[in-house]
């Protein structure tokens, strides 16, 4: 087994800045678990348009509050601390930040490690 610390990620390319928000990914693809999972920071007062067309994510928020908006309904969900939200339809979504948020996020499948956002709000699918 192994342990990941957080700590340890900080500062090195495990730490990835799109602007809106600060990824740390703690596990990813080259670990073989068949999903990743990061710890990213949501800054305040941001909104971010995201669609994973390539990957199914649920997020668990930790610390702070938000909402998200669905595209398709146009329904608004708020989300706070110990609330999680379930992308089960590769939902194309808004992410509203109110304070900085701090969100778990697991990915399938694995995220690589180094993936930003593109202009669409979407992670490139990983052939490799
Ligand atoms: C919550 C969310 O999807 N934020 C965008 C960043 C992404 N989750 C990541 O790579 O950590």
């Amino acid at each position: 087994m192994k342990v990941v610390k957080l700590e340890d990620v900080l500062g090195t390319d495990q730490e990835v800045d799109d602007g809106n928000w600060v990824s740390r990914r703690l596990i990813f693809k080259n670990d073989n678990m068949g999903y990743s999972i990061n710890d990213t920071i949501i800054r305040a007062g941001t909104e971010t348009h995201i669609w994973y067309q390539n990957h199914l994510e649920s997020v668990y928020c930790i610390e702070g509050e938000g909402e998200v908006e669905t595209i398709a309904d146009g329904k608004v969900h708020p989300i706070k601390a110990d609330t999680l939200y379930v992308l089960d339809k590769n939902d194309e979504h808004l992410l509203r930040a109110t304070s900085d948020m701090r969100m778990v996020c697991v990915f399938n499948p694995p995220l690589t490690g180094r993936e930003v956002h593109d202009e669409n709000g979407v992670y490139p699918v990983d052939n490799s």
